[in-house]
């Protein structure tokens, strides 16, 4: 059986010296934020002694694309590959009947600022913000389950505040809660496998439950256990879990909050409700992904969006090879997609698609599958040896954009594609993409004996 658990993870990147242990005591008042931020794209950070907490706190556990490989057990190489297959071969969760999440269970008088040591991000976001919390509901009218990650602000005492995009499954099945006159229901599942967190990112559709894409991640079925207070399922091994609903007519402005993009937005209203029980492991180690332009923010958004839409693009392109949403572009907003030698006028297809099936995507660029999308420079490469702007360039002024964008105009944006592969043909009119090398016989041989030289 696999580890299911975030602390198994947290092992295996103590032995492999990408775990570090900060002993200092830390502030979760800005502080804890300030030491993720500053160290981004380091080790993953365990703080061990947070002022007024017993808990401990992780973060930047996932915080470049190789963990994330780490994470699910195979080789980086091998990550689209894993995410595909979980996505083709989803494998449904198994109830259990006792998990370690509920070994403590509190039902009285919650104060989850007490309880949990949530950390204050950045100087105009009014309280704390739990950011890993991957919550879970039931479509009111169906019963299908949807697992996602929204924010969640801490208002006091038991009261929450949710600021969820409307297109999102989440904020969908609020609404329809509220056209039925109901609360929704949710639990929210802290300190996860990374399957969970990838899973919560995917985009599925509407009714999909994410647990199952989770098995496929995994290679077997999410264990799962019953709520105590909710009509709820959880991951049996999350460190914590928080049980309550969402009340879709009680709607509190939100004011000044991060986004992906780094700057602060105003969104307007959130929802708020309200959290009548926690469970933790005995040991519960709270988990903390840093908010705003950071590197986990992004790679968890932008490897699970990624990997979805490489599925969707296959399935019309055969062509097409690989889906990289950028960490520049923000893990959201800018795509590389590489073909394996696409067809005349193919890669401009596969940039319409890709701006159809991602409404946050507002720059794809087409390489060919000899670059390796992941690599700015060759991507850079692509476009000064491939990309010509009077034919390659594609415009698309004034199209509906996500209300993240940081640079939306009453909601709409320029799309631009860029599509940078040679094209069928070019060899043969003239020599500019013929490669400028030694005979393939002397390169084989040196490459043999390379250590030698
Ligand atoms: C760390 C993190 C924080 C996020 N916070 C929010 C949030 O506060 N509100 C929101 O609408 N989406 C947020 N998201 C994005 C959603 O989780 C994501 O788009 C998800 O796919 C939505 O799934 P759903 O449509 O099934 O609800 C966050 C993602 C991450 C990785
Ligand atoms: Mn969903």
């Amino acid at each position: 059986m696999t580890d299911q658990s975030m602390r198994g993870f947290m092992g295996v990147l103590e032995q492999t010296g990408e775990l570090h242990r900060v002993k200092r005591s830390v502030d979760p008042r800005f502080e804890l934020g300030a030491v993720l931020a500053l160290k981004d794209r380091g080790p993953g950070l365990l703080f061990e002694r947070i002022n007024g907490h017993s808990m401990p706190v992780v973060g930047n556990l996932l915080s470049m694309r190789a963990r994330f490989a780490a994470a699910l057990g195979v080789e980086p190489s091998a990550l689209d590959a894993i995410l595909q297959k979980a996505l083709a071969y989803p494998i449904a969760p198994v109830m259990v009947d006792e998990g370690p999440v509920q070994e403590i269970v509190h039902q009285e008088k919650i104060d989850l600022g007490r309880l949990l040591p949530v950390p204050t991000w950045f100087e105009r976001e009014a309280a704390p913000y739990v950011t890993a919390g991957v919550i879970i509901a039931k479509d009111p009218e169906t019963g299908r389950r949807n697992v996602s990650i929204a924010r969640l602000r801490l208002d006091g005492g038991g009261k929450i505040m949710a600021g969820i995009a409307k297109n999102h499954h989440l904020y969908i099945l609020a609404d329809k809660a509220k056209a039925l006159g109901r609360k929704l229901e949710i639990a929210v599942a802290i300190g996860n496998h990374t399957a969970v967190l990838l899973g919560s990112q995917l985009y599925l559709g509407l009714g999909d439950d994410e647990y199952d894409t989770v098995g496929g991640l995994l290679g077997e079925a999410l264990q799962l256990v019953r709520c105590k207070t909710v009509d709820l399922e959880v991951p049996a091994h999350a460190e914590i879990v928080l049980e309550g609903e969402l009340d879709p007519n009680d709607l509190i402005d939100e004011g000044p909050v991060s986004e992906f993009h780094g700057f602060y937005v105003n969104y307007g209203a959130g929802i708020g409700g309200i959290i009548r029980c926690v469970t933790h492991q005995r040991d519960a180690i709270y988990q903390a992904i840093l908010p705003g332009y950071a590197s986990e923010h992004c790679l968890l958004g932008g490897v699970a969006i990624g990997a979805t839409l490489c599925q969707a693009l296959q399935r019309m392109i055969p062509a097409v090879r690989r889906v990289v949403i950028t960490e520049g572009g923000m893990g959201r907003l800018h795509a590389v997609i590489s073909m394996h030698q696409p067809r005349l006028g193919e890669g401009a297809r596969a940039v319409m698609l890709a701006m159809g099936q991602v409404n946050l995507l507002k720059l794809v660029i087409v390489v060919e599958d000899d670059v390796d999308p992941e690599n700015a420079r060759e991507v850079e490469w692509s476009l000064a040896a491939r990309f010509r702007g009077g034919e390659d360039l594609i415009v698309v002024p004034h199209v509906k954009a996500d209300r993240c964008d940081p640079v939306h105009e009453n909601l709409t944006v320029t799309k631009i594609g860029m599509v940078a592969t040679t094209r069928p043909g070019d060899g043969s009119t003239d020599s500019r993409s013929e490669w400028a090398r030694a005979p393939r016989s002397v390169l084989d041989e040196v490459r043999k004996n390379l250590t030698e030289y």
